[in-house]
């Protein structure tokens, strides 16, 4: 197989006549951002014929093809991912450098493609960059945004929201495919006809559409000619309006078009693992669905003529539930277009759909009123209404006389539809995201469903890309590993074991330790850029990036930051490595508790970092717009990798893994993928502590605990208490930090107190802190503890993910492209 032949003076050429042909300016003229644009097109006339010779492979093999459905690809940058993949990052580096400009600055000028919130996102977009290095015939499927996640500011400590107008300047790599277009229908009625034979035909009428139009993007494997794509759909009206229905009285109608097609692709819903039941919400679900299943089958249909052969060729992955709309979207098309029986088309749609869970937080739990679906979809929902008639049955006859069963399981219950009972009900694998919580789902949140079909579950643990979040991350680290093992680990990352056998050699510590300091000067430079804040980096670098959450408990590590804080007050002579504590988190914009604890570790900053008494011992930082491309940046200068969720609560996590990979060390609960990370590295090269996932939910189980019984025999935690209700960090409104302090003690809310048991984990966490404090003097041993978790990431490759994922569920075969053909 021969591989793209990187060619700097034609590539040199090409970027000064993109500048000139886009621009109209010289290369001398140009500005980085023009830079951009002009490089970009060039890798991309590099990457369409890749990208034209996969399809044609694919096509001459009629490969089974995954179609990967999801709400959410939080994809980051193209550029600079993608150069690294056609193997040509070294020789675009020395050209742009000969043409007077630096391969990072330019870099830096693409936008984040933020089309998703957190891990849920970002793991679609880890599962693409492997299908396609795997060389997997795989489709992503999603939304074409107007705006993605939002930009974050932080003025005075809050948080603001500012619109992501990522395509503003429009998106180099982005083709329109407009012969791929199809309708899309909402609302109506549903008129039933019986012909002579006396079958039925269900006639969709007077509704509104609109028209899907697929734009695709490359998405490259590393080093194998393989170009995949991600199809992301955005919305048009059917026809632009015209004279013509005006007169015909359609007036109103096309008005009403247009506007639902503008509407629909607007904004991505800003909400991690937080179900808000909106109604656009549901169209821009059925929207993509309906878009992506049709096209699916029209595919499968230029090639084959057996409908009934569709799930040999085509597999459908439910990220979530949030795809679910595909199941009963595949059963009308094969009930009232391709005519088959209920039967049939049942046997079909459930040998094609599977579905992953990625959550048990009952919010985050899609119900849809019956109101609302069947208004909107019609038809779907008289077909949901069959296959809710078909289960219960199912129910029944598996549990006679037991109703609670039926309660519990039903599609259609209490004036809603279920989305996980019916993701579980039309899919033949429901899988979990790592050990714990697929254990989780099993013998508590699923067990009903998966007593009655226990083939049906199965585990695969998340992973992450090594080729994003190592060697386009941490180009320090990435050289190192490969001059010390070789460069096998980029595509066969358990390879990097062999790092072991360095952790204990003092010169490569030291070679490492002086990396991670390089990494940390990087960041300090970005703090410094961006924050304004001087930080020092030879202190420990003490790390929590993720969405905010309350059961992810930022609130647990910055009540911890003020309990050091009056310790340092009582005791400034205190001895303790100086500590950095980092944050970085996006809160949903309606989600007061979060936003209320990113004031909160504002203020705290602001009062400690100003603080000279202290002499900078501590510093507490929030890193504003938390995002991708930055992360990157923040994972490499980590030393400790904070993922201290409430146990049980986090499903997976997959920073903990990207924090694992760049040699931090992690400070966290047995929650979610910790527990294997552990298993992995040893509980010796981590600082595991709190509360075990039994204990919460025995606790649960039992309606929580008191924690007022802390807050009167702890004084220590009963002084940080106080401190949120008595201006200490909030001079000019004692009351604002009240809610958070309810929140822990239940004064006046309604909820359960302090439900992610941060009181009661806090005494573990500071002790687990005293104990990273401890371990880092001991620089040798930190070092070694940095390598050997690096050593042993090698479980954590989204490859490995993938692999299973094709072993297990899709049965997909590997292509292999040669362009020399
Ligand atoms: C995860 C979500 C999520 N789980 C609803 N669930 C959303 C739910 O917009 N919504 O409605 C958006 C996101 N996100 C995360 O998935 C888990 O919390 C992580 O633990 C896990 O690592 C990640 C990937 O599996």
């Amino acid at each position: 197989m021969s591989s793209y032949q990187f060619n700097k003076e034609e590539f040199k050429q090409e970027v000064t006549s993109n500048v000139k042909n886009l621009f109209r300016r010289t290369i001398a003229e140009a500005t980085p951002k023009q830079v951009f644009q002009a490089v970009a097109y060039a890798v991309k006339d590099v990457l369409i014929d890749e990208w034209i010779a996969t399809h044609k492979e694919y096509e001459k093999e009629d490969a089974k093809t995954l179609y990967y459905m999801s709400m959410e690809f939080l994809m980051g940058r193209a550029l600079g991912n993608d150069i690294i993949n056609i193997k040509a990052r070294d020789g675009i580096r020395e050209a742009l450098d000969e043409l007077g400009f630096d391969l990072n600055v330019i870099e830096d000028q693409e936008r984040d493609y933020a089309l998703g919130n957190g891990g849920l996102g970002r793991l679609a977009a880890c599962f693409l960059d492997s299908l396609a290095t795997l060389g997997y015939p795989a489709y992503g499927c999603g939304i074409r945004y107007k705006y993605g996640m939002f930009k974050q500011e932080i003025k005075d400590g809050y948080q603001i929201e500012v619109p992501d107008d990522w395509l503003r300047d429009g998106n180099p790599f982005e083709v329109r495919r407009d012969e791929y277009a199809v309708e899309v229908k909402f609302g109506g009625y549903v008129r039933t006809e019986c012909d002579q034979y006396g079958r039925n035909h269900f006639i969709q009428e007077n509704y509104q559409s609109v028209r899907a139009v697929p734009y695709d993007l490359p998405i490259v494997g590393y080093g194998n000619n393989v170009v995949n794509t991600l199809m992301i759909w955005d919305a048009e009206p059917i026809n632009t309006f015209n004279l013509e229905s005006f007169d015909k009285g359609d007036y109103q109608t096309a008005v009403e078009q247009e506007n639902l097609a503008k509407n629909i692709v607007e904004v991505l819903y800003p909400n991690d693992n937080h179900y808000a039941g909106k109604e656009l919400r549901l169209k821009q679900q059925y929207f993509f669905i309906s878009a992506s299943v049709q096209r699916a089958v029209n595919k499968f249909k230029a090639k084959h003529d057996d409908i009934h052969k569709l799930p040999e060729k085509v597999v459908f992955q439910m990220n979530d539930t949030h795809p679910t709309v595909a199941v009963p979207e595949l059963m009308r098309i094969l009930l009232d277009e391709e005519g088959l029986t209920w039967e049939e088309a049942w046997d079909i749609t459930t040998k094609t759909c599977a579905y992953t869970n990625h959550t048990i937080m009952a919010e985050a739990l899609e119900k849809w009123p019956l109101e609302l679906f069947s208004r909107l979809l019609p038809r779907i929902y008289q077909i949901v209404e069959e296959i809710n008639r078909r289960f219960v049955e199912r129910i029944r006859q598996t549990y006679p006389g037991d109703e609670e069963k039926v309660r519990s399981m039903a599609i259609i219950y209490d004036g809603q539809v279920k989305m996980a009972h019916l993701a579980i009900a039309g899919s033949f694998s429901v899988n979990g995201v790592a050990q714990l919580h697929t254990e989780i789902l099993k013998k508590k949140v699923l067990k009903d469903f998966y007593e009655m079909d226990p083939w049906k579950f199965n585990n695969k643990t998340n992973g992450i890309t090594q080729r994003r979040f190592l060697l386009h991350g941490n180009e320090l680290l990435a050289s190192w590993v490969t001059d010390k093992i070789g460069d096998e680990w980029i595509t066969d990352l358990p390879h990097i074991k062999k790092l072991a056998l360095y952790a204990d050699d003092e010169k490569c510590q030291q070679e490492f330790m002086n990396i991670k300091y390089q990494n940390k000067l990087r960041l300090a430079r970005y703090i410094k850029e961006n924050n304004g804040i001087d930080v020092d980096p030879r202190s420990i670098f003490d790390v929590q990036v993720k969405r905010l959450h309350e059961y992810k408990r930022q609130l647990l590590n910055i009540l911890h930051v003020m309990y050091l804080y009056n310790q340092l007050k009582d005791n400034p002579e205190m001895d303790m490595v100086p500590r950095t504590f980092i944050f970085g988190a996006k809160a949903a914009a309606g989600y007061k508790i979060a936003k209320l604890t990113i004031k909160l570790i504002n203020s705290v900053a602001d009062v400690i970092n100003n603080d000279k008494s202290i002499k900078g011992k501590i510093k507490v930082v929030f890193i504003e717009d938390y995002r991708v491309s930055n992360a990157e940046w923040i994972f490499a200068a980590a030393d400790v990798s904070e993922q201290i969720s409430t146990a049980s609560k986090e499903a997976s996590g997959t920073g903990n893994m990207k924090f694992m990979l760049n040699g931090a060390l992690t400070l966290g609960t047995m929650d979610g993928a910790n527990v294997e990370i552990v298993e992995e590295v040893g509980k010796e090269y981590a600082f595991i502590f709190g509360m075990t996932s039994d204990e919460v939910i025995a606790y649960e189980t039992r309606g929580g605990y008191n924690p007022m019984d802390i807050f009167n025999n702890d004084q220590d935690i009963r002084r940080v208490l106080m401190q949120l209700i008595n201006g200490y960090y909030a001079p000019n409104n004692t009351e604002l930090f009240r809610d958070l302090y309810n929140s822990l003690l239940n004064t006046l809310s309604t909820s359960r107190a302090d439900t992610y048991f941060n009181l009661k984990d806090f005494r573990a966490y500071a002790e687990a802190q005293k104990k990273v404090d401890q371990a880092y003097r001991d620089e040798k041993w930190w070092a070694k503890a940095a390598i050997m978790n690096v050593a042993c990431s090698g479980k954590f490759t989204s490859d490995r993910t993938i692999q299973q994922y094709v072993d297990e569920i899709w049965h997909l075969d590997k292509v292999t492209v040669d362009m020399d053909e």
